[in-house]
């Protein structure tokens, strides 16, 4: 059996990441990630992430390549991340987070958000993009 996708977006604008903070469930609430979700049936994953990307937040983003690497969820769940361009729209929590954040390179590298696990090699890598490494 091959694992499901879930798709997350290293959304990049201005120099900035786009961190949003959980709200469900109780044991990952509270934790910073890159917001995304699972893919649908039919989907390619740069769909699902835009799709996602606007029923969560409502902002319009473009995805520009994936972030090399897998990583493991829960049991039959696999993390994959692009880096995803900011079209249009002001990121609101509009659904399965109650805050967002833009982080500078400098505050990624100060390690200002307490990330899920699972993601901090993705946002590692992309604040090695943002500083131009
Ligand atoms: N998930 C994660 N990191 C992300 C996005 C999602 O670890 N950047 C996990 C949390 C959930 C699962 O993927 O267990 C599905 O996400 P969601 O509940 O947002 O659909």
């Amino acid at each position: 059996m091959t694992d499901r996708v879930v798709v997350a977006g290293a959304v990049l604008d201005r120099g900035r990441l786009l961190a949003a903070r959980r709200s469900a469930p109780p044991e990952l609430a509270g934790r910073w990630e890159l917001p995304g979700g699972k893919l649908e049936r039919g989907e390619t994953p740069e769909q699902a992430l835009v799709r996602e990307l606007r029923e969560e937040l409502g902002i319009e983003t473009e995805p520009v390549e994936r972030i090399p690497g897998e990583w493991p969820l829960k049991p039959g769940y696999v993390l994959q991340v692009w880096t995803a361009r900011l079209l249009s729209g002001e990121p609101l929590p509009l659904e399965d987070h109650d805050e967002v954040r833009w982080l500078t390179a400098r505050e990624l590298e100060a390690d200002t958000v307490d990330w899920l696990d699972q993601d901090r090699p993705a946002v590692a890598e992309a604040a090695r993009r943002l500083s131009g490494g």
